[in-house]
């Protein structure tokens, strides 16, 4: 076992049952133009955790360890997607609606493409969630189960939103999970501060938060 430094107490996990998951980096959150630009949000404070889920990467990479990326993406048909989710889509733009980087939450379109710098590489697990949570409609727990994984360390936007919701979905399924508090972040700082909160009260009522320093000063 590994153990890091973490709030509200120390988070062990097993090299060799633990993944890393990095939730929905991709354009459409990430980049002007995109799904979240189209709700109204400063998409600039997103981009500034590149470098640190970067570096996140490469720890799991260096190792060998799993990695999974997730892209919030629908069907071209939308036929995965709720009226309900279209209908709340925002003022600018809606689901399924052409954006500066095609469109809006559709697989493969542009903006549905995980950022340049944090792009997958071959032997990664990516998958296309139609929901908030990474476990809704994907597989993903299935393909955890097979592999034996136990222990997931989360990263990735919003927290509040896509993160905290696979974190909770997670937490439901038996995994022990890990927030690396710099390489998330919200369109709104008080709720980022507010979830890490939420997850560590009680005792860690849905997981662990830690800095990446304290990762990468526990598998050094
Ligand atoms: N709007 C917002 O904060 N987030 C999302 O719609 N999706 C994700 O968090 N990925």
């Amino acid at each position: 076992m590994i153990t890091v430094a973490a709030a509200p107490y120390d988070y062990s996990f097993p090299p060799g049952r633990t993944a890393l998951v990095v939730i929905d980096m991709q354009r459409d959150f990430i980049e002007p133009g995109g799904f979240g630009a189209a709700l109204g949000n400063d998409v600039g404070r997103l981009a500034a955790i590149i470098p640190t889920v970067a570096g996140l990467l490469a720890v799991f990479r260096d190792r060998g360890w799993p990695v999974v990326h997730t892209r919030e993406a629908h069907r071209p048909d939308l036929s995965d997607c709720p009226p309900s989710k279209i209908a709340r889509g925002g003022a600018a733009l809606k689901i399924g609606e052409v954006g500066a980087m095609g469109r809006l939450l559709v697989a493969g379109e542009p903006g549905n493409q995980i950022v340049d710098a944090l792009a997958p590489m071959a032997g990664e697990i990516v998958i296309d969630k139609p929901g908030k949570g990474m476990f809704w409609a994907t597989g993903i727990h299935e393909i955890l189960q097979g592999l034996g994984i136990t222990h997931l360390v989360f990263a990735g936007v919003t927290t509040e939103v896509c993160v905290q919701t696979s974190m909770r979905e997670a937490n439901d399924r038996g995994y022990e999970c890990l927030l690396i508090e710099d390489a998330t972040e919200s369109y709104f700082p008080e709720f980022k501060a507010s979830t890490v909160q939420m997850i560590v009260a009680q005792g860690g009522i849905v997981g662990w938060v830690a800095p990446l320093a304290a990762l990468q000063a526990a598998v050094a």
